[in-house]
């Protein structure tokens, strides 16, 4: 095959098929692939992965993408081995970010907001970045959501018997500036980052209210951890919504994100952690992931469980014009505090509770089932988008401040008088023998049908079992989604192996107790939690599968 380019006079490029030989390990797992940058970077790995989406969509030619990434190392490279396929396998349009800067949820944005037929999203998210660290790649579909299971499934399948792959042979797309490129038949437009996403945060929030807001004083700690919302958060916060200059920390996206995970979280955001507990503290203080998904929120020496978060802002939703008529439903992934389901509850509108990960929540919110979904680990969005979004939660709570006129503390704390406080843990063990990890997972799964009405440390068991999903709108069915044990008191504890790490197996253990005694709301939470984490350890045993005493990481 032969593409002509635009004019008469240009040669013509001509398509390479490049033979090659399968890998066996792209299966995509929780969000997209994600591996070690030294295994990206064998030869023909990243093409045989985008050979196999082009071969799954099977319906390219003339056809528009949009093409994001959270700025660590080997985005750069990758963006041109895309686009040279891309442009090989009949692709029409590519719209491609400055510098190839796209958040998440803003690509999310512009596939809806253009009407394009999908996306890639260069990023392994909250994992580390760097030459010896991880890469990754997500697929999302027309929808703007992550491809669903049955589309990774075929991905991975095309994988395992790809013998080839289309590429052209091209001079690079000068990309750090915006404006249109040709790329054989294909045009490449390089757009700003930030525009299309901000517009649609000034369409939902009370952007005059929240300006307001910082005028009076209140003070914002935001920090982007050297990954992709920098910029956004630079032009939102500071440009636009007049938080002072220095408002944003660490705003420059680094390739290797200044050398830390990521993570908004209490032990990767150590920086800010350390600014919010000590003297002088700002109002509030936030934090998001990689690309840009996930979001942490914190008040004056207070921190705001992602569980609490989603049920303030479910309960908080009408102050918010683009919710001022209510929620249609909300969803959080199984392993997610169930404090949101309190708020359900009362607004008379039903919870979903889905697997973990944010394609589950894609045909839910298509459906109009679902206007709030979230997830305990740091992600929370709504049907503006398919994606979870980290700055879209700041700016909620912003307006829920800025609306109330209360402490991010004195919020919470109200919640929780009204709704009583489903204390929350999760305890991550990290590097463990995958071989040990599967037989740990089996064994609780063999258990599972022997533990109800059981008690377990003086604890009865009202249910265990090994958690599969039907999706209400097509039908579909996801089994072995993590093991669950209910007791009689409302407490659970689950167990899960996390789909995203790169390196062994992660075991993740989700702990959670119910209390609405007035007088019981201000425990600490390892304290009050320690009974059903002792269980944990005991049912599942964690200290034989793993040889490990204490979690590596505990949020
Ligand atoms: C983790 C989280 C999950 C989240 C996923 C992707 O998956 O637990 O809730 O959806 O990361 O988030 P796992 O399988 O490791 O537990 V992101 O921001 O890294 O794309
Ligand atoms: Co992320």
């Amino acid at each position: 095959m032969e593409i002509r380019t635009s004019g008469p006079e240009q040669p013509t490029i001509a398509v390479r098929t490049v033979q090659t030989q399968p890998f066996a390990d792209q299966k995509m797992g929780t969000s997209g692939l994600r591996k070690a940058v030294k295994l990206i970077k064998q030869p023909h790995y990243l093409e045989n992965l985008f050979q196999s989406i082009f071969d799954v969509r099977k319906d390219n030619v003339g056809k528009s993408l949009v093409l994001a990434g959270d700025g660590r190392y080997w985005n750069l490279e990758t963006i041109q081995i895309f686009l040279k396929m891309a442009a090989a396998n009949g692709i029409a349009h590519v719209k491609v970010g400055q510098n190839g800067i796209l958040s998440t949820p803003a690509a999310s944005c512009v596939i809806r907001k253009y009407k394009t037929d999908g996306g890639i999203l260069l990023t392994a998210s909250h994992n580390p970045g760097g030459e010896n660290a991880d890469f990754g790649v997500k697929y999302n579909i027309a929808s703007g959501g992550p491809a669903p299971e049955n589309v990774t499934n075929a991905i991975f399948e095309a994988s395992k018997a790809i013998s080839s792959y289309k590429i052209i042979d091209a001079p690079d797309i000068d990309i750090s500036r915006i404006g249109q490129h040709r790329l054989a038949e294909m045009t490449v437009e390089v757009i700003d980052s930030v525009l299309d996403y901000q517009e649609l945060m000034e369409s939902i929030f009370d952007f005059p209210a929240i300006k307001q807001l910082f005028q009076t004083g209140f003070t914002l700690c935001m920090d982007s951890l050297h990954a992709v919302t920098g910029p956004y958060a630079h032009s939102i916060f500071e440009k636009t919504l007049g938080a002072k200059n220095g408002t944003v920390h660490n705003g420059t996206p680094l390739t290797d994100f200044g050398g830390g995970h990521p993570d908004p979280n209490l032990v990767y955001a150590h920086d800010l952690v350390k600014i919010i507990f000590g003297d002088n503290a700002p109002d509030m203080g936030a934090a998001c992931d990689g690309d840009g998904d996930r979001n942490m929120i914190l008040g004056k020496k207070f921190f705001v469980t992602p569980g609490d978060s989603l049920a303030v802002l479910a309960a908080n939703a009408k102050l918010i014009p683009a919710y001022k008529n209510g929620l249609a439903g909300v969803a959080r992934s199984m392993p997610t505090s169930q404090a949101v389901d309190l708020v359900a509850q009362k607004l008379g509108i039903t919870c979903y509770e889905t697997p973990t990960g944010w394609k589950f929540f894609g045909n839910l919110m298509d459906a109009g089932k679902t206007t709030l979904c979230g997830e305990e680990s740091f992600g929370t969005g709504s049907n503006h988008i398919r994606e979870k979004d980290g700055l879209w939660a700041i700016l909620f709570w912003l307006n829920i401040v800025a609306a109330r006129k209360q402490s991010i503390e004195e919020i919470v704390r109200e919640h929780w008088k009204t709704y009583g406080r489903n204390y929350y843990t999760r305890h991550d063990y990290e590097g463990v023998d995958l071989a040990q990890a599967d037989q740990m997972m089996n064994e609780l799964i063999a258990l599972t049908g022997t533990l109800k009405g059981k008690k377990l440390q003086g604890h009865e068991v009202q249910y265990a079992d090994d958690f599969a999903y039907t999706d209400p709108v097509d039908g579909s069915v996801s089994k072995n989604q993590g093991v669950r044990i209910g007791f009689v008191d409302g407490s659970r504890i689950v167990f899960r192996l996390s789909g995203t790490g790169t390196t062994g197996a992660t075991l993740r253990v989700y702990v959670e107790k119910f209390e609405n005694n007035p007088d019981k709301l201000d425990q600490d939470s390892q304290e009050c939690l320690k009974d059903f984490i002792a269980i944990a350890r005991e049912t599942a045993g964690i200290k034989k599968h793993t040889g490990m005493d204490k979690p590596t990481v505990i949020t």
